[in-house]
């Protein structure tokens, strides 16, 4: 125990942490003014429901287990992203959202060195009916261009009191196959090729969960979803795709992966019903772009309770 309490209470540079919540909060307030600008609709964040997204499978997650709750004779699952309930919310007649969404990943102790992981964070996960992955691209550019402008104005202060320099970046961004990284960087090419480009850029085509949708007219695995690398080594922004919301393909999708189609259940009711649409979308790490911003060595840096696998919790 004692132990414990002395590892959790590290010693702080107050005077940074301060100027690390400014800049996070002169971010967020470019978020909520770029999406009223852009028409979009803010939802609460949902904590329990009886599915989330199953992050995976994925040979390279590191999620120990789901975390759950029974609640008057329910087992209710924290969030791990609301990706289902966009799609839902699309399906009922939202045309495009956001919401600052509260994530619950408990991955193993391992990710602790990786400076990006936190078993608790946010994201600012939106969602546009009938979008296509070139609409979410340009979105997300102008996104970061606007966060980017109002962060070198409001908090110049606090970036020089950082020694944080914002690079200036050019757009539109690189956008590369996860076939094209491995071959250049290997199979870990996440951080290498961050490491090697100064201004972002996407990732596309990967084999992941069931709702990113596959690239149905193209023959072999294609798929139309995306990451978004910082530079500078500082990796993963973002993910996101086009969806799959048509109940035969999530069907096909769901048994290639092996899982239980009973546990998205009402997902999939609505999807047979024809009540999900068209849509794509993406989450951007509300931590990881604060710590960009702030050129923070780890994301435990920018949290003021933080909450980083393998490290206890105190408060
Ligand atoms: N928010 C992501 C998306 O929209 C999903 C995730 O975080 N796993 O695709």
């Amino acid at each position: 125990m004692e132990r414990l309490v002395a590892k959790s209470l590290e010693k702080r540079d107050t005077k940074k942490l301060v100027a690390i919540q400014k800049i996070q909060s002169v971010a967020l307030k470019a978020v909520h003014d770029f999406f009223e600008q852009q028409h979009f609709l803010q939802l609460m964040p949902i904590i329990l429901s009886p599915m989330t997204d199953p992050l995976g499978p994925d040979p390279g997650s590191s999620v120990v287990k789901t975390g759950e709750i029974e609640y008057l004779g329910q087992k209710l699952q924290l969030t791990q992203s609301m990706i289902l309930h966009k799609q839902i919310a699309i399906g009922q007649g939202l045309e495009k959202i956001y919401i600052m969404s509260p994530n619950v990943r408990l991955e193993s102790a391992k990710r602790k060195s990786s400076g990006k992981h936190a078993f608790e964070f946010t994201q600012i996960d939106f969602e546009i009916k009938g979008g296509t992955m070139f609409n979410v691209f340009k979105l997300v550019e102008d996104l970061l261009k606007t966060i980017m402008e109002r962060v070198r104005v409001q908090a110049d202060e606090e970036l020089m009191l950082l020694n944080r320099v914002l690079p200036k970046w050019s757009y539109p961004f690189k956008r590369l196959t996860t076939h094209q990284l491995e071959e250049k960087y290997g199979k870990d090419w996440e951080t290498l090729a961050s490491l090697d480009t100064d201004t972002p850029f996407w990732a596309i085509c990967h084999d992941r969960e069931f709702y990113d949708k596959k690239d149905w007219k193209r023959a072999g695995d294609h798929f139309l979803n995306y990451d978004l690398i910082y530079p500078e080594g500082f990796g993963e922004a973002l993910s996101g795709a086009e969806r799959e919301y048509e109940y035969d393909r999530l069907m096909q999708r769901i048994s290639e992966d092996k899982l239980d189609p009973l546990k998205y259940r009402s997902y999939l009711d609505l999807a047979k019903k024809g009540l999900l649409s068209p849509s794509a979308g993406g989450g951007l790490g509300v931590e990881r772009m604060v710590r960009y911003l702030t050129g923070s060595k780890h994301i435990g840096d920018v949290q003021v309770f933080r909450r980083i696998p393998g490290e206890p919790v105190t408060y």
